[in-house]
C-alpha cells in the first residue's frame, strides 16, 4: 500500500482562465484532477493519506533564486495594488536582444519570470504552490527514512518551473526540491526520471551543470510540443553535468511499444548511474485521450510502467505532475502505483 502525502491547500490555486487557442478557457490543470486521484487511491486500497509538514524554505532556496521566491510571494499583491481586475498574466517578455533585468513594475516582473502565459497567478497561488512543494518534501523524508511506497500528490505541478521561471502550470519545482532533499539526507547520487508527456525543462535547467543528479525525460518532441524551446536529444548537460542529462523526444502518435523502449533505455541508464534514490516526475498526460497531448498510451500501460520502475530496485519517490483527461487521471496514476507495489521486493 502506498503512503500518499497531500494537502487540501491545493484548492487555493484555481485560476478561472487559461489562454488557449486565443481564448480564455477553463484551465486544464484544475482542482478536480486532485479529487479524482484521491478517489482512485482510496478505491484501490491506498488509504494511508497524510498531510505535509512545514515546508523547509532552505531547500526551496537551494532550488530557486531568492529574487524569484520574492516575486512569487508578492506578485498577486503587487498586481492587485495596481487595481487590475483580472488574474495576473504577463503581456511582455525579455525576448531576443533585450535586457535581462528585473523591472520594478509588476507587468514587467510578470514577463521577466514567465516561461509561458497559460498559467495565471491568483490570490491563493503562492500558498498552494508552497503546500505542493511541502508534499514533495515530506514524502522525500519518508523515502529517506526507509518507507518503500510513497506518493506525493502535488498540485500545482512543478517540472516546468526553473530556478527563476514559472509557467506550464508550475511555480515551485517539487521534484527538484525532493532531489535536493535526498542529497541533503545523505544520498550521493539521485536520478530524476520525468515521464510526464511534456519535457521537464525546469528540472533539466536546475541540474544541467551537475553530476549528482541524473535527469532523464521522455516527452513529445519540442518541434511539436510544449514547452517548444527545450527538450532536444542533443541537450546532454554542461561542465560537470556533461553526460548527466538525457532526453527522449518522441513524435506525435507514439504508442506504448515505442515509448516503452525509451523507458527501458532510461532504466538501463539509471542502473548504470547507480543512484541512491529515484524521483519519478509522474505525469499521466501520455494517455491516449489526454486533451492537450499526443501520445497513445492506454490505461493498462501505466501498470507496466510501475512494474519497470519497481525493477530499478532503488528507493523511489513518485511525484505527481500532469494529466488532464480528468476522469481517467486517477486510475491511470494509481495504475503506476499498483504496478510498482506488485513488483517491489
Ligand atoms: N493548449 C504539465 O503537464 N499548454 N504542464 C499546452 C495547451 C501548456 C503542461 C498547450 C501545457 C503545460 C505539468
Ligand atoms: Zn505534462
Amino acid at each position: 500500500m502506498f503512503k500518499t502525502v497531500l494537502s487540501e491547500s491545493h484548492r487555493l490555486h484555481f485560476p478561472k482562465g487559461e489562454l488557449s487557442g486565443g481564448e480564455l478557457v477553463r484551465p486544464f490543470e484544475c482542482p478536480e484532477r486532485w479529487d479524482f486521484i484521491k478517489a482512485a487511491l482510496l478505491h484501490n486500497g491506498h488509504t494511508a493519506l497524510m498531510q505535509p509538514g512545514e515546508l523547509d524554505l532552505d531547500i526551496v532556496a537551494q532550488v530557486h533564486k531568492k529574487s524569484y521566491i520574492e516575486f512569487l510571494s508578492s506578485a498577486w499583491d503587487l498586481w492587485e495594488a495596481e487595481g487590475f481586475e483580472g488574474e495576473a498574466i504577463p503581456t511582455v517578455f525579455p525576448a531576443r536582444r533585450m535586457q535581462q533585468r528585473e523591472p520594478d513594475y509588476i507587468d514587467g516582473k510578470m514577463g521577466y519570470y514567465a516561461m509561458a502565459i497559460e498559467t495565471a497567478i491568483t490570490s491563493g497561488t503562492w500558498v498552494a504552490a508552497q503546500s505542493s512543494a511541502a508534499c514533495a518534501h515530506t514524502a522525500q523524508k519518508l523515502v529517506s527514512s526507509g518507507v518503500k511506497e510513497v506518493f506525493a500528490l502535488c498540485r500545482p505541478p512543478g517540472h516546468h518551473a526553473a530556478s527563476d521561471l514559472y509557467g506550464g502550470y508550475c511555480f515551485l519545482n517539487n521534484a527538484a526540491i525532493a532531489a535536493e532533499g535526498f542529497l541533503r539526507d545523505g544520498a550521493d547520487r539521485v536520478a530524476v526520471l520525468d515521464i510526464d508527456f511534456h519535457h521537464g525543462n525546469g528540472t533539466q535547467d536546475i541540474f544541467y551543470n551537475r553530476n549528482d543528479v541524473l535527469f532523464l525525460s521522455l516527452h513529445g518532441e519540442p518541434a511539436a510540443a510544449f514547452p517548444h524551446f527545450l527538450g532536444y536529444a542533443d541537450e546532454t548537460g554542461q561542465g560537470d553535468g556533461d553526460g548527466f542529462n538525457i532526453n527522449y523526444p518522441m513524435p506525435a502518435k507514439t504508442t506504448f511499444q515505442t515509448w516503452n523502449l525509451a523507458l527501458l533505455d532510461a532504466c538501463k541508464r539509471i542502473r548504470d548511474y547507480s543512484p541512491d534514490a529515484v524521483v519519478v516526475s509522474l505525469g499521466v498526460d501520455t494517455f491516449e485521450h489526454d486533451p492537450i497531448s499526443f501520445f497513445k498510451l492506454k490505461s493498462d500501460d501505466f501498470t507496466t510502467i510501475g512494474e519497470h520502475l519497481a525493477e530499478l530496485d532503488t528507493p523511489t519517490l513518485m511525484v505527481m505532475e500532469g494529466g488532464y483527461a480528468v476522469e481517467e487521471v486517477g486510475q491511470n496514476t494509481v495504475n503506476v502505483l499498483n504496478g510498482f507495489s506488485a513488483h517491489i521486493r
